[in-house]
């Protein structure tokens, strides 16, 4: 570029679909919120990486789908919003979004008895979503859908031989379990690309997650998968964060799952030092490729997480990870602090490059 700043190799896939989910706010504590799950994040993201080469999310057949999710979590969301406007919902009691109502909490049901899909297109979202923050809209399916496109992509380019891609995936997708959604996720995008580099390499894959909340649906989805490694990095949820239920270090899946609540305020030092044993976790377990679920959320000054991690930390993050010199497929989730996200994505990539180089790695 001529002006001394580094220029970034590794290929951005995009789509401009994703603007067609607007989520518009998220129902916390019975509240209608503003949200912080807005278009805004990619485009911002998009502007701090434009001179790397920007590849189009290519459409990618249901199987890539099927391979994480149920055929009813698909079929639900495919239809939720038709379904909710067909049945009077935005007009009485004039709800513009999707919002579940009632959930078949396991509390409701006798040993044998399971849960029928509601034929009320108000209670049927309950069968599906894991909380009320997660709201539908009209274009809410076809951005999902071209999140997983955008995923699957990145992992074919690094099947066809790049180093790393970075899939710039909006919504995000790693609360979204095999059969659920919830945490402003519909489908697990890092899972979908998972699925697709372990096809394609033979052996074993690792799904690093740096986002500051539990991996959730891909510690789920991959629980009894040993050939696939998931480890995850976050804001410990007995400290009282999200999602609450699940994320403690006693989930090991037998070994296969690895998590490591921080305390809220860790900053650089104890999450570089969770991400350095995650990664030397992913190595020690023989995985031959890896998938970064890349949030940036535990920054200091992000809305959504009380983690105090630096852009000099985010770089060092990428440095660690780009050292495992592995065929490497970086995928969105969270990060929502507008005026930085952009360029703590940007650093991520940059140590990713920077990491892969001192292994000898081909950037
Ligand atoms: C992908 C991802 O990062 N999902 C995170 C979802 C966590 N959302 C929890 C929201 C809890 C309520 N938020 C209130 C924000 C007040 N500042
Ligand atoms: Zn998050």
């Amino acid at each position: 570029m001529g002006d001394g700043r580094p220029r970034l190799s590794t290929p951005v896939v995009w789509t401009d679909l994703h603007r067609l989910h607007e989520p518009g706010g998220e129902v916390w504590v019975g509240v209608r919120t503003p949200g912080t799950e807005v278009p805004e994040r990619a485009d911002r993201i998009r502007s701090a990486l434009a001179d790397a080469p920007i590849v189009e999310a290519r459409p990618q057949r249901e199987e890539a789908v099927l391979a994480v999710h149920d055929a009813a979590l698909l079929d639900y969301l495919a239809s939720a919003w038709d379904d909710w406007e067909a049945a009077g919902l935005t007009r009485d009691p004039g709800q513009d979004r999707v919002v579940p109502y009632i959930f078949p909490h396991p509390a409701l049901f006798s040993p044998g008895v399971s849960p029928a899909l509601p034929a009320a297109a108000s209670a049927r979202g309950g069968r599906f979503a894991f909380d009320t923050m997660t709201l539908i809209g009209p274009g809410t399916w076809e951005a999902a859908r071209a999140a997983v496109d955008t995923a699957v992509t990145a992992a074919d380019l690094v099947l066809a031989g790049e180093p790393a891609a970075y899939a710039c995936c909006r919504p995000p997708g790693h609360h979204a379990t095999r059969s659920g959604f919830g945490g402003s996720c519909y489908l697990n995008n890092a899972a979908a690309a998972a699925a697709r580099l372990r096809a394609g390499v033979g052996g074993k894959v690792a799904v690093i997650d740096i986002d500051a909340h539990h991996g959730n649906g891909t510690q789920a989805i991959f629980y009894e998968d040993p050939s696939v490694l998931v480890g995850s990095v976050h804001v410990d949820p007995g400290a009282g964060w999200f999602p609450h239920f699940l994320g403690f270090a006693e989930e090991t899946g037998g070994g296969t799952n690895s998590n490591v609540p921080l305390a809220p305020g860790s900053g650089d030092e104890a999450w570089l030092e969770a991400v350095r044993s995650l990664a030397g976790w992913a190595r020690a377990g023989g995985a031959e490729a890896l998938v970064v679920a890349l949030g940036v959320d535990a920054a200091s000054g992000d809305p959504e997480s009380p983690l105090e991690v630096t852009a000099a930390g985010f770089r060092a993050a990428g440095r660690e990870l780009g050292a495992l010199g592995l065929p490497t497929v970086l995928v969105q989730e969270g990060g929502y602090d507008l005026g930085t996200i952009g360029a703590l994505v940007r650093e991520v990539l940059l140590g990713v490059e920077e990491g892969a180089g001192e292994t000898g790695g081909a950037i």
